[in-house]
């Protein structure tokens, strides 16, 4: 029943959903018309796309949403985003003329780079619409474990376009919510038949009907919208909607876009001769047939707030609502309109039908039949504007300096990656609980099981594990419950990197901090590196470990060992990256990692020019190869070079011919090659290098800062080289493609050999690859003696030819 507050909302939300249309498109416009815009593409994309969404992010924002509720809105949808938030006082017109320019209002809603309190980035498709279902079961992690309970449990929307669901990750994530027991999470399907370049499908509301519903959601269909539905009752008003039930997409769309007269002359052609009907269509003018053959549910602000109204469960619900791509433009309904621009003329004719002055196009209530006062009181009282800022803080979780570890004498940083969170496991502090594990299904294998039989398992709902009811003896134990601490997730690496990615804003979004670790098997970070890409895009915080690594995975074969993955860690923005050689540098990396990933805000380092004071997330690339650790104490100076990214295992002399630079699994074969040529070449020196990342970065950073006079900058590389004389060699070598150390020779001008794995890898033993890839000592060594002339080196022997 609608109570007169309703009828009241409902002409302010008319109101403001056709500013919101018209502020959009002048956003886009603005951008493509009046600003200089010369990158070659055009932005029609929005505009037709906004249009789309307008009535529905109408209805949401100014009606339906509470401050509690996080949205991922469709990338093309970030105009009507940026519209909502300039009514509601949260955007700015300087950001809005800025659209798509320097700095400005975004073209995708972005949290890091937008200024209005975006909740998800959206971008990459598919991305955001996960984000939101994994932020559910996120909260669900936070609540279960007695945090933040003080605030109201919120509701995780997307908003998805239809061709979105193209994308895989989605029933990834839709498979996965259904495992979790997925709870307060919506999906607005902007069903709008038209992707990018073309008109879907028929009849595909039907299999997202039926998907839905097999994975227990909800599923509400928007179809008619309320002059529809009345027309439906009039005499003959039944043909009408078989006509509309009937009719293909792509026709549909041709006659929204061609308009009422072709309405009327179809329609008569169809059914016009079936009386009733025939008084149904006559009736009407062209415009009023045309507006009500448009009145699609996703069109309709009381359809939709009754629907939206109604769901007022936790169960996960899928909105279907039909809308019309372009609604309310004039290339509504064209197949080409992705692309569509509103010309010049045509955005004048929009603007006089929006009855706005020339001049008084930002004007907010410009044009409109209800008096500003009380638009402006009724945004005042949007209950989505509620709360203030929308960026929740959390304190940092303090972590112990040193982590507990005792190390066998021979082991892999895989083991020793299990053995210091057994040990953490084994404490009772908030550090310890505020760690969340999750892997797709690669938790006993990447080492996380010791972990795991003391911390247990999640599930809002408890259930015990079967063989220790049994009896039946097992190394594992797999019990789940509200407080256990490690998210088993099915094998989509996609579904890992999204949660690693809600989890870690969870901070931000549910103001309780986590320290989210998510482990898999480093080839198949590439599976999910577009999540990862974008996780790290929205600053989320976490630490991912990939692990085993590189073709040390001997017997596994290329398909199962990594070769770029160290390039990525260069890469990938966002992500300090390391691999460690030895268990005692892993556990200050890792000691590190957990304070780094909560900073933020800080000044870049003076000391090592790296963003260690603004934070980020953290990538360990592990191996399961056992090697013989360095018995050594660790000292304040040798933890400092470890975290900034290398340290010299043996320090080069002032006559220095060589020097090789290894990172990772791969130090034996480096400590070997250095022995081997010690009587041939003159004070040899050895690089350890942690981090090539953040060496890398550090240098770039230097570099850029002295080109802008701050003269003394040194990084932490430049400093390690600077004993090291030009004419010396420099081998490089790690169990990863070459390109990740080549650059050392660039820092200070030596020459370099860079060594690593740039083919796919095969089944053999170790040293059968090592010596076919040719990283093994013997190796290194002849590519020393091939960069670093002088007498023959005695114990170099024949390499194998390729
Ligand atoms: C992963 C990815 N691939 C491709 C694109 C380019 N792209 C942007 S929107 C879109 C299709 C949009 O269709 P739909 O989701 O139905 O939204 P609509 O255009 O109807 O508003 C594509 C292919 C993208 N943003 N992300
Ligand atoms: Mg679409």
């Amino acid at each position: 029943m609608r109570t007169d507050r309703d009828t009241d909302d409902i002409a302010a939300l008319c109101e403001l959903e056709k500013k919101v249309l018209w502020l959009a498109s002048w956003t886009i416009h603005h951008a493509n018309h009046l600003r200089e815009n010369n990158d070659g593409l055009k932005v029609g994309g929005h505009q037709a796309s906004s249009a789309s969404l307008a009535t529905i992010m109408t209805a949401l924002y100014f009606a339906v949403l509470r401050p509690q509720d996080r949205v991922a809105v469709k990338p093309h949808a970030s105009p009507v985003f940026h519209a909502v938030q300039y009514l509601l006082g949260k955007q700015t017109r300087e950001q809005l003329e800025a659209f798509r320019g320097f700095k400005g209002a975004q073209s995708y809603p972005s949290r890091t780079k937008d200024v209005d309190d975006v909740d998800f980035s959206t971008g990459s498709v598919g991305l955001g619409v996960a984000q939101a279902l994994f932020s559910s079961l996120a909260q669900d992690y936070v609540r279960a474990h007695g945090w933040g309970l003080e605030r109201p449990e919120g509701r995780m929307v997307a908003l998805v376009g239809d061709a979105e669901l193209d994308e895989g990750n989605i029933f990834e994530a839709l498979l996965e919510g259904w495992k979790q027991g997925l709870r307060n999470c919506w999906w607005i399907i902007d069903y709008n038949r038209q992707s990018l370049d073309a008109v879907v499908r028929e009849g595909l509301w039907e299999r997202y009907e039926q998907l839905f519903r097999n994975f227990g959601w909800n599923v509400v269909i928007l179809k008619y919208g309320s002059l529809q539905q009345a027309a439906f009752k009039e005499p003959g008003g039944e043909k009408l909607r078989q006509w509309i039930d009937n009719c293909r997409n792509p026709l549909y769309s041709a006659l929204v876009f061609a308009g009422g007269a072709a309405w009327r002359k179809r329609l008569n052609d169809e059914i016009g001769d079936q009386g009733d009907v025939s008084r149904l269509i006559e009736k009407r003018s062209d415009d009023e047939l045309a507006a009500l053959m448009n009145n699609l549910g996703g069109h309709d602000l009381p359809s939709l707030l009754e629907a939206f109204r109604n769901a007022d469960n936790d169960r996960p619900t899928c909105f279907i609502a039909y809308t019309i791509k372009g609604f309310g433009l004039p290339m509504a309904g064209h197949k080409d309109n992705h692309s569509g621009l509103m010309t010049p003329a045509q955005m004048e004719t929009f603007r006089r039908a929006m009855r706005v002055r020339s001049g008084h196009e930002w004007d907010p209530f410009e044009g409109l039949s209800l008096p500003a006062e009380r638009l402006k009181r009724f945004l005042d009282r949007v209950p989505f504007a509620a709360g203030g800022g929308r960026r929740l803080k959390a304190s940092e979780i303090e972590v112990p300096p040193e982590l507990p570890s005792a190390f066998q004498a021979v082991t892999s940083t895989q083991t020793g990656f299990g053995t210091l969170l057994n040990e953490i496991a084994r404490t009772d502090s908030d550090f310890a609980r505020r760690i969340v594990t999750t892997s797709p299904d690669v938790t006993v294998s990447t080492n996380l099981g010791a972990w795991v039989n003391r911390r247990g398992l999640f599930a809002r709902q408890a259930m015990a594990d079967t063989f220790k009811s049994e009896r039946i003896p097992s190394t594992f134990n797999w019990e789940f419950s509200p407080k256990g601490q490690h998210i088993e997730l099915g094998i989509a690496e996609t579904n890992l990197f999204i949660l690693l990615s809600a989890l870690g804003l969870s901070h931000s979004i549910n103001g309780e901090r986590l320290l989210p670790i998510g482990t898999l098997y480093d080839p198949f970070v590439a599976r999910g590196l577009d999540a990862l890409n974008y996780a790290c895009y929205q600053d989320a915080r976490f630490i991912v470990v990939g692990t085993p690594s590189g073709i040390t995975l001997a017997g596994e074969g290329g398909a199962h060992q990594s070769i770029a993955e160290p390039l990525i860690g260069i890469a990938q923005d966002g992500l300090a990256s390391f691999e460690p050689a030895y268990v005692d540098e892993l556990a200050v990396i890792l000691a590190w990692a957990f304070a780094y990933i909560q900073k933020s805000d800080g000044e870049i380092s003076e000391h090592t020019w790296l963003r260690d004071e603004t934070g980020g997330s953290v990538y360990l690339r592990l191996s399961t190869r056992p090697i013989e650790q360095i018995a050594r104490a660790m000292t304040p100076e040798l933890r400092q070079q470890i975290v900034d990214g290398g340290y010299w295992l043996r320090k080069p002399g002032p006559n220095c011919q060589v020097v090789v630079a290894y990172t990772g699994a791969i130090a034996p074969e480096a400590l070997a090659a250095v022995g081997l040529m010690a009587e041939d070449r003159r004070d040899v020196g050895l690089l350890a290098v942690t981090s090539a990342d953040r060496l890398n970065a550090g240098w770039t950073a230097a570099q850029r800062a002295r080109e802008r006079g701050r003269v003394h900058a040194r990084s932490h590389i430049e400093r390690l080289f600077a004993e090291v004389p030009t004419h010396c060699g420099i081998v490089t070598v790690l169990d990863g493609h070459p390109a990740t150390l080549a650059w050392l020779g660039a820092v200070s001008g030596n020459r370099v050999r860079p060594l690593g794995v740039e083919h796919f890898g095969q089944t053999g033993s170790l040293a059968d690859l090592y010596r076919s890839y040719g990283i093994d000592a013997n190796a290194i060594v002849a590519a020393a003696q091939a960069i670093a002339p002088g007498r023959p080196i005695r114990h170099l022997k024949a390499l194998p030819q390729p």
